[in-house]
């Protein structure tokens, strides 16, 4: 192994990273949750404990442990000796594939720090990233998903004069080809990382006000967390994941997700397409055992099993997070698409919550889980910031062994998004069971700010979102604030319907049926063909109230 950072790179990397206070990382190391060791050493481990195993595979090319590994040292000598070295920031943005995982792990291995950007992603937010993490080169494919990489690199490069490499996967038009940084002569390099305490990679923050932030990962924090998540969720080298959601997301990243499937020495599969039709043929192919979805995948999912010829029937464990699932949905997927549901409450910032493989139904269709670790600390607080009675509801304010200490290079979200103790305040309304089966388990009730300020009430779109879900011709359902001269805002229920559309007036007798408040009922009804999306799949509700008003 060549040594690691020199002083200059290291100041660089840390200004504006946020660590772990001593104390508290003294308290993770005892407790064996930290190991100091470099992120890329799951594969390292995995590469010499199971040489000869499928690590990753894609529609078009297969790696084995040793041959990723070995793929990655080469990538990272490519890496070098284009001057890319230890620190530095590196925007990757590849379509789920194998080389995906290489050019990760390249990086790694070269020392410096990939900036996880998914597919959906465009000038705006790329270049908010290239700015503030001041990221030296850019990795995309040529084309995917009907758009051209290389047309937005160009602008990028113009706009931002840091960004000094774009390496292309496939065609490189004027850039750089991946494949010559991947696969050229040279020596491969396998770097240590000089500090385990520093970010090995950067993620991004999943909310849809605003750009996205930036969320440093320390090497000991995400291997804990890759790691944990496998353990919590039984994964063991017979299992097989699949990535259908964009694989630089937190979840099917590490949670357990690729890493957490080489931890085990189980096999990671790469789909762009996660249509049931394409989907359910790999999860037959291969033995997928476990997934990650959001929401409204799910349910694609579990509706196409009504006709789709070849059913998933290998998915032993289905973790479905990203937003909130009522009870109604929960059971659909439960009874249609798999009995090995699990419900995921995580974020890019850390803090996971997950039902456990064994969870009593009840359980798996009512919460999101409990923590993945004994040392994440929960509470929950009101507006005052005071923690409210046990089991009822507020916010919720976390820290641990794998939760931020403060965004990458934003002094002004960190001052609003952290209390003076440390926790970061997650902006989501929870409560916490704290008797039966679900104790100890979380109930995400909503978005602190996802309010309508009707009047003079304030009425909460998930409650309404979920009195929705229940009217059996609606599929899915988003309430949003509309302007209104009189009542200051106005309730809009954006509704996809299974089949003929119902009125405002029948709706609210149902809603009438249900016991729902009057103020808090839909003043107007909108049908809509489909709810926009997040990149990696919420609902988007700036962008549905900019499409309604
Ligand atoms: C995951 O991560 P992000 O960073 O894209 O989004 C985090 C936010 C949470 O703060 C919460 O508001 C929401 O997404 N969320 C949920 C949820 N899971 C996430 N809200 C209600 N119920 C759930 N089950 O979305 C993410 C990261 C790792 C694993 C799974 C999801």
């Amino acid at each position: 192994m060549s040594s690691g950072f020199s002083i200059e790179q290291a100041d660089d990397l840390a200004r504006g990273f946020v660590p772990f206070p001593a104390d508290r990382a003294a308290q993770y190391r005892k407790a064996g949750y930290w190991t100091d060791r470099p992120l890329d050493s799951i594969l390292t481990d995995a590469a010499a404990a199971w040489p000869d195993r499928p690590a990753i595979i894609d529609a078009a090319q297969r790696y084995t442990f040793a041959e990723l590994d070995a793929a990655a040292d080469r990538a990272a000598g490519g890496l070098t000796r284009l001057g890319i070295g230890p620190g530095d920031r590196v925007l990757l943005q590849l379509p789920n594939s194998c080389q995906f995982a290489v050019a990760l792990f390249g990086l790694l291995r070269a020392g410096a720090v990939p900036v996880m950007c998914l597919t959906g992603h465009r000038t705006a937010e790329l270049g908010h990233f290239a700015e503030v993490s001041g990221a030296v080169a850019l990795i995309v494919a040529d084309r995917a998903g009907g758009f051209d990489y290389r047309d937005m690199a160009a602008t990028l490069v113009a706009q931002h004069p840091t960004l000094r490499h774009v390496l292309v996967d496939g065609e490189p038009g004027p850039f750089v080809a991946w494949s010559s940084i991947r696969d050229g002569a040279g020596p491969p390099v396998h770097r240590g990382p000089a500090d385990p305490d520093l970010p090995a990679l950067l993620l991004v923050s999943g909310g849809t006000t605003g750009l996205p932030k930036l969320i440093a990962r320390t090497h000991n924090d995400y291997v804990y967390n890759a790691t944990a998540c496998a353990q919590a969720c039984r994964l063991t080298g017979d299992d097989a994941y699949l990535v259908a959601l964009p694989a630089g997301h937190n979840f099917p990243l590490a949670c357990p997700g690729l890493l957490g499937s080489m931890s085990v020495g189980a096999p990671t599969v790469f789909t762009d397409d996660p249509s049931p039709e394409n989907a359910f043929a790999l999860i037959d192919r291969y033995r997928i055992t476990v997934t990650g979805l959001v929401n409204a995948l799910a349910k694609v999912w579990a509706q196409a099993c009504e006709w789709e010829p070849v059913l998933p029937t290998t998915l032993r464990f289905v973790q479905v997070g990203g937003s909130r699932m009522s009870p109604e949905e929960a059971r659909f997927i439960l009874e249609r698409l798999t009995p090995g549901l699990s419900q995921i409450f995580g974020m890019a910032e850390g803090m996971l919550n997950f039902t456990r493989p064994g969870d009593p139904e009840d359980v798996v269709v009512h919460t999101q889980g409990r923590r993945m670790s004994v040392h994440d600390e929960m509470r929950v607080v009101d507006e005052d910031g005071h923690d409210v009675a046990p089991g009822e509801e507020g916010e919720l304010l976390v820290r641990g062994p794998y939760t931020l200490n403060g965004y990458y290079r934003d002094d002004d979200a960190n001052a609003r998004a952290f209390s003076p103790d440390g926790f970061y305040r997650t902006g989501d309304r929870v409560r916490v069971f704290t008797a039966g089966a679900r104790a100890g388990y979380v109930e995400v009730t909503g978005r602190i700010k996802d309010v309508i300020h009707r009047g003079g009430e304030t009425v909460s779109a998930t409650d309404l979102e979920d009195h929705l879900h229940t009217h059996p011709g609606i599929y899915a359902a988003a309430a949003v604030a509309l302007p209104d001269p009189y009542l200051g805002e106005k309730i809009c229920a954006a509704v996809v319907f299974r089949g003929r559309p119902i009125t405002l007036a029948e709706l609210n007798t149902f809603l009438d049926e249900r016991g729902a408040a009057k103020h808090a009922r839909p003043d107007v009804l909108t049908a809509v063909p489909s709810l926009p999306m997040t990149a990696v799949g919420k609902v988007d509700k700036k962008q549905l109230v900019a499409r309604l008003v």
